[in-house]
């Protein structure tokens, strides 16, 4: 089996050990399916104090991530497969376009990824020049460093390599590949605290639940993400659907009393 290769490069490969032992990501490990290989930069110094960062030129606040110990780690790390396959080098950064479903579906591709995690103000700049191919950013805050960020990706990638989730796990990945919210889930008891489970879903209709469900899913990503309709995947029933849900919207405007 051609496990996806990941090789991460830390200042902190401790803080990665409860995450990868449980759930998905273990199994994905365990069914040799992922490769998962922690690095840590210090390795890569060579002075006395072992140092990773130093001031920043021009001044001011933080230190600055040095560029020697990253090149060495990172050509040391691709240097260990000799088969000519070269890593996808990925920076975690706030500076990087934001991670989506889109971009964990392409990684899930590679064959190797190899992905730095930032620490301080920054990284030096000749890092992003000569070594990245690819940032990115896993929301618009500021952590103490890209390790959460590397395990977000790693846990968003691992689910999405074959083998790694059963069958009926797949199915849904499917339901959500349109680019819309998911639909309300129930399951029992049919009534808990005085709230009922949809009359819909308990009536073994296939076909009304499918289309409930659907316009449940529309109704919910028009109220909460509308920017996700544009590209979305949407059929001609959708359109239906959505241009009912708009008009119903319209009609509560009309009775609101205020
Ligand atoms: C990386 C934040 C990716 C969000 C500090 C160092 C970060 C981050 N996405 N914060 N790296």
């Amino acid at each position: 089996m051609n496990a996806l290769r990941v090789d991460i490069l830390t200042l902190f490969p401790a803080m990665f050990a409860g995450p990868f032992e449980e759930s998905m990501v273990k199994r994905a490990v365990d069914r040799g399916l992922l490769d998962i290989r922690l690095h840590d930069l210090r390795e890569h110094t060579h002075d006395r104090h072992r140092t990773v960062d130093d001031y920043p030129y021009g001044g001011g606040a933080g230190m600055v991530l040095k560029p020697d110990p990253l090149f060495e780690g990172v050509e040391a790390i691709a240097a260990s497969d000799q088969s000519g396959t070269r890593p996808r080098v990925i920076l975690l950064t706030p500076q990087g376009p934001r991670l989506t479903q889109e971009t964990v579906v392409r990684l899930s591709q590679e064959k190797w990824l190899l992905l730095i995690c930032g620490h301080y103000e920054g990284v030096d700049e000749r890092v992003r020049e000569a070594l990245i191919d690819e940032e990115v950013s896993i929301g618009d805050f500021i952590l103490t460093g890209g390790e959460l960020p590397a395990m977000v990706m790693v846990d968003a990638v691992s689910r999405l390599i074959p083998g790694v989730l059963g069958e009926v796990e797949s199915v849904r990945e499917e339901s959500f590949a349109d680019g819309l919210l998911e639909y309300p889930q129930y399951t029992r008891p049919p009534e808990f605290r005085g709230m009922v489970v949809p009359e819909v879903l308990v009536s073994g209709h296939h076909e009304k639940v499918r289309v409930w469900r659907r316009r449940e899913a529309l109704r919910r990503t028009l109220e909460r993400r509308p920017e996700l309709l544009a590209s979305a995947q949407l059929t001609p029933e959708d359109r239906r659907l959505l241009e009912e849900l708009r008009r119903e919207d319209r009609a509560d405007e009309g009775e609101d009393p205020a």
